[in-house]
């Protein structure tokens, strides 16, 4: 059995809406440690990365909020995924807003060649500044480790592109801005949509997914934006979208995927505790974390 190292990263500046920086929190108070302590030969928690206040200054040129501290605080957490993946450990990231995956991938990519990504997620994350119809930056991640977007968002730890278009799967899509809509089909992003997922159902989806990056990956990371799923089983997030991804179907996903033994790597993001219902979301984490890592019903 694998070893299991949780670190927490109490991101807000990626968006308006505060208290999603208590999402490592939530998530540990649901019982994170406990729930995969079983799973795993051993398990770690090293706490939480100090992120700081927003930036009272906004970059109104480059039409992005937070800029400097998101790039620093996530260099940081791209140089403790990458020491946790050299201790062959599986890093587990606790969000936070979703701008972190841009640490996260910036680490994690840093050990493979063609790291395979499964962005389960209602939005595809994909824009730019020029793009980006908020200048938030938890809707630019994937975007920026495809290698577009501000420099310092792209080149974190100094390489760039950190993946590649055709090693990416994106689960759930149902808000996309226009510029994102054009990157897909100009990169030929592989995307199911809430319609692929109703038509096909969420087993070919992840069959197909699985035997899309099975062949030509040496790892998959996993990034999990709660807003994937449907709000009134995920209602804990800062940008909702109705129509979702529902609690069976999410839990079957990871199943099939803990089956797969794709996953080298995961992140659950966008936990806002404050938007919660008794700490529903953060609960709903923890469940399909134990799904992925091969809890069994029986
Ligand atoms: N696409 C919109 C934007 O760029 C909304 C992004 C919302 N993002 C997240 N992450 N919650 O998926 O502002
Ligand atoms: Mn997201
Ligand atoms: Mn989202
Ligand atoms: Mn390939």
């Amino acid at each position: 059995m694998k070893k299991l190292t949780i670190i927490g990263m109490p991101m807000d500046l990626g968006q308006m809406r505060r208290g999603v920086d208590m999402g490592p929190s939530a998530i540990r108070y649901a019982g994170v440690f406990e729930r995969l302590s079983t799973l795993f030969s051993s398990i770690e928690d090293w706490g939480d990365i100090s992120v700081g206040r927003p930036e009272t200054i906004i970059d109104e040129q480059s039409n992005l909020r937070n800029l400097h501290l998101i790039a620093e605080k996530n260099q940081r957490l791209a140089e403790m995924v990458d020491k946790i993946i050299q201790s062959k450990s599986f890093p587990l990231v606790l969000g936070g807003d979703h701008s972190i995956a841009i640490g996260t991938l910036a680490g994690v990519s840093k050990h493979y060649k063609n790291l395979g990504v499964i962005w389960y997620d209602a939005h595809g994350d994909l824009n730019t500044a020029e793009t980006s119809p908020s200048g938030n930056i938890h809707g630019m991640p994937l975007a920026a480790s495809l290698g577009y977007g501000h420099e310092l968002l792209t080149n974190l730890l100094g390489t760039s592109p950190k993946i590649k278009p055709e090693h990416v799967v994106i689960i759930g899509a149902r808000s996309l801005d226009e510029g994102e809509r054009k990157l897909i089909k100009e990169l030929g992003i592989k995307v199911f949509t809430m319609h692929e997922i109703d038509r096909l159902g969420m087993t070919k989806v992840m069959e197909e997914t699985i035997e899309y990056l099975k062949d030509h990956t040496d790892g998959v990371h996993l990034s999990l934006d709660l807003d994937g799923l449907d709000p009134n089983d995920a209602p804990g997030v800062g940008t909702p979208v109705p129509g979702g991804i529902s609690y069976r179907e999410s839990h079957l996903a990871m199943e099939m995927l803990a089956e797969s033994g794709l996953i080298t790597s995961a992140e659950f993001v966008e936990v806002n505790p404050i938007l919660d219902e008794r700490n529903k979301t953060a609960s709903l984490a923890v469940a399909l974390m134990g799904s992925l890592f091969g809890e069994k019903l029986l």
